[in-house]
């Protein structure tokens, strides 16, 4: 299929700070920097549920270009879900306002494996594909445009638990009882994640990340057993593929992790808010980039709290090899205009560190 090319890219910063070059000031961005927090996102998503939205490709362009009108971050991020993936597997998931994912009728053992399906994803999730095009364009080259994934293990813990859940107990119990369907389960999400992701370059995503939202819960050898396998699988295969996109594995809580999480084939290894940065800095060395980790309850301070806590946060990172984010996402209670200070922050004092 033919197609218009893509408007030339006039701020790469975040694909060279992912590939370790040099760059002027640090690029920042925001897990969840599209959303709920934002008032211009109500107004669009105002008479449409949230996967009705998901469909919807000039909505998905819309959202996820409105945190970069406001703010001069140094990526987009396109706005989905990472739940889309069951739903495509034959699973159904709502979105509870207040509440989050609830999937009515969760995997409840090994049985239910039969209930899922094999879809082509260029079938089942060309909406986002459409979106993820459509918005490159829109976005005439002004930031690169982030695609995304949930890791295996997480989007597994969804379909068990039917929802999110603090210690995924079900989930874990199958990774022990059942040791045998949880590894044809993975392969299986496995095997559509990287088909997913492939169809996401090809559509025009610049960045991809996977987020392991849940490896948090596991202890370190069955994250090594179960999930880091599974990440690897898709890391090679996308590098091998499309070795020219960056690509970043976001595993919270996983702080046991860092060093064969920089040694897997992704370009970035994102922390959360409980890792201290020098620490993983002195794990990965200069194999990876480090991403993250602003504890996302600063943004609740005042501007002087916010402007202190980015300053040792680049002071920890260093200024190369590093991406600035928050270690978690936005949260629907935060101020747009202190995400801004959070943003100008970080240009301001990595420029001046850079200069020094
Ligand atoms: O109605 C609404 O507005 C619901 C809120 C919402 C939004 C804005 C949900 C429900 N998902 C999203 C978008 C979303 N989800 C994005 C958009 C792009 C951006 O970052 O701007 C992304 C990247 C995700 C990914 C996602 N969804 C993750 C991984 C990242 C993370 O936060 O750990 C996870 C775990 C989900 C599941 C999910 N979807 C929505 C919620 C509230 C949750 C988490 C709830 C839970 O189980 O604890």
């Amino acid at each position: 299929m033919a197609s218009k090319p893509f408007p030339v890219l006039e701020n790469d910063l975040l694909l060279r700070a992912a590939r370790g070059e040099e760059v002027p000031h640090t690029p920042v961005w925001m897990m969840r920097q599209a959303g709920r927090y934002l008032p211009e996102y109500h107004t669009v998503r105002e008479g449409h549920t949230f996967f009705e939205t998901c469909r919807s490709p000039d909505l998905v362009t819309e959202i996820t270009i409105q945190p970069t009108r406001r703010f001069p971050i140094d990526a987009a991020i396109i706005f989905s879900d990472i739940l889309v993936i069951p739903q495509a597997m034959g699973l159904e998931v709502q979105m509870v306002p207040g509440r989050g994912p609830v999937l009515p009728e969760p995997l409840a053992g090994p049985a239910d494996l039969k209930r899922l399906i094999k879809t082509d994803v260029s079938e089942s999730l060309h909406y986002v594909f459409e979106a993820i095009t459509q918005t490159r364009h829109a976005l005439d080259g002004r930031v690169p445009l982030i695609g995304f994934a949930g890791a295996p293990w997480t989007l597994m813990a969804y379909m068990i638990e039917g929802g999110g859940s603090k210690s995924c107990d079900k989930a874990r119990a199958w990774l022990f009882a059942e040791p045998g369907p949880s590894q044809k389960l993975l392969d299986d999400i496995t095997e559509m994640v990287i088909a997913y992701l492939s169809r996401q370059i090809e559509a025009g995503a610049q960045f991809i990340q996977i987020f392991d939202s849940w490896a948090g819960v596991l202890a370190p050898e069955q994250f090594a057993r179960y999930s880091l396998p599974t990440l690897r699988r898709i890391a090679a295969a996308l590098r091998s593929d499309y070795p020219e996109i960056p690509l970043a594995v976001f595993a919270r809580g996983a702080h046991y992790a860092l060093e064969d999480l920089a040694d897997s084939a992704f370009d970035v290894v994102s922390i959360d808010w409980t890792v201290d940065p020098v620490a993983a800095r002195r794990i990965v060395g200069d194999r990876v980039t480090l991403q993250g980790n602003l504890d996302p309850a600063t943004l609740f301070a005042s501007p002087d709290v916010i402007r202190r806590a980015v300053r040792s946060m680049i002071d920890a990172f260093g200024a190369n090899r590093y991406i600035a984010n928050l270690g978690h996402g936005m949260l629907p209670a935060h101020r747009p205009e202190h995400a801004g200070v959070f943003v100008d922050a970080v240009h301001e004092i990595s420029s001046t560190t850079k200069a020094a």
